[in-house]
């Protein structure tokens, strides 16, 4: 999708969709060729970089999994892509998701994150039904999470779900510890079930969006080859985090201006 200055990305249509509904499917965002380095790069970065483990932990496993799934389902993941590779840090600053984030946020939009999820073949795991807000909590909904397919998604190789219209309960308290100790945040799998969510199957280049209180989950890749998928989280930059991953931490504007709020000092490294 290339973008002329008066053009805007997403229609009236598509916004009013994203405030009732809290996710929406961008196609074409990256182009074939963007999409083959983004690829490769991330391939690259597996090689070198990225963790294989049996994934997030909880009793949500027992009841998504039976025991032979259970041991063998596995997730490759690691933060930051951005910080490793030129042409993940291109893709943060994509014009034309900019401005759909623009047309969704308002115009000041700062990077939060981007975080790589592997679901492997065969053994790639199901995500228990969540909202993100526990992993990086922040003090209201003005948070995008945004998915760069890098392959095709399908109910076999489990296609983002998401609850529609779930992020008007605000942040949700999640299960975040067991009789054994802690656990990955999720919902209580009785009340909160995949078989009620809406699936957004897309394309490698495609993009799909939600807000960080959207509930959401996947099933298990039943299929032979890996489903790769890049989180990159934004977030207005008046919506101050309180806890979880990249605490503290600023990041790149790429969108707008860093207002200054009452109290707020420059950031760290300016002493
Ligand atoms: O990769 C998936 O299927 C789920 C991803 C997810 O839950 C997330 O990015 O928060």
């Amino acid at each position: 999708m290339s973008l002329t200055t008066e053009q805007t990305v997403l229609s009236d249509g598509q916004v009013a969709f994203y405030h009732e509904n809290s996710f929406l499917h961008i196609p074409e965002v990256f182009t074939q060729e963007e999409t083959r380095e983004l690829s490769d790069e991330l391939d690259r970065l597996v090689e070198d970089w990225a963790f294989t483990s049996p994934g997030w932990s909880g009793p949500w496993r027992k009841a998504y999994m039976d025991p032979e799934t259970e041991a063998k389902s596995k997730l490759t993941a690691m933060h930051d892509l951005h910080l490793y590779s030129s042409a993940w840090a291109r893709a943060v600053m994509n014009p034309t998701l900019v401005e759909a984030l623009t047309q969704l946020l308002g115009p000041n939009i700062e990077l939060h994150h981007t975080t790589l999820h592997i679901k492997p073949p065969q053994t790639g795991h199901p995500f228990p039904m969540h909202q993100d807000n526990p992993f990086y909590g922040h003090r209201d909904g003005r948070y995008i999470d945004t998915l760069v397919h890098l392959d095709d998604t399908c109910h076999e190789n489990g296609e983002i779900r998401f609850l529609a219209g779930s992020h008007k309960m605000g942040h949700l308290d999640h299960i975040l510890k067991t009789e054994d100790g802690p656990c990955t945040p999720h919902l209580p799998t009785d009340e909160y079930h995949l078989e009620d969510t809406v699936p957004v199957s897309a394309k490698a280049g495609d993009v799909v969006l939600f807000c960080i209180d959207t509930i959401h989950g996947s099933y298990i890749n039943q299929t032979k080859k890996p489903r790769r998928l890049v989180r990159m989280g934004y977030r207005d930059p008046d919506n101050r985090q309180e806890y979880g991953q990249s605490f503290g931490r600023p990041g790149l504007v790429v969108s707008g201006y860093r207002e200054r709020g009452e109290g707020d000092e420059l950031l760290p490294g300016n002493a």
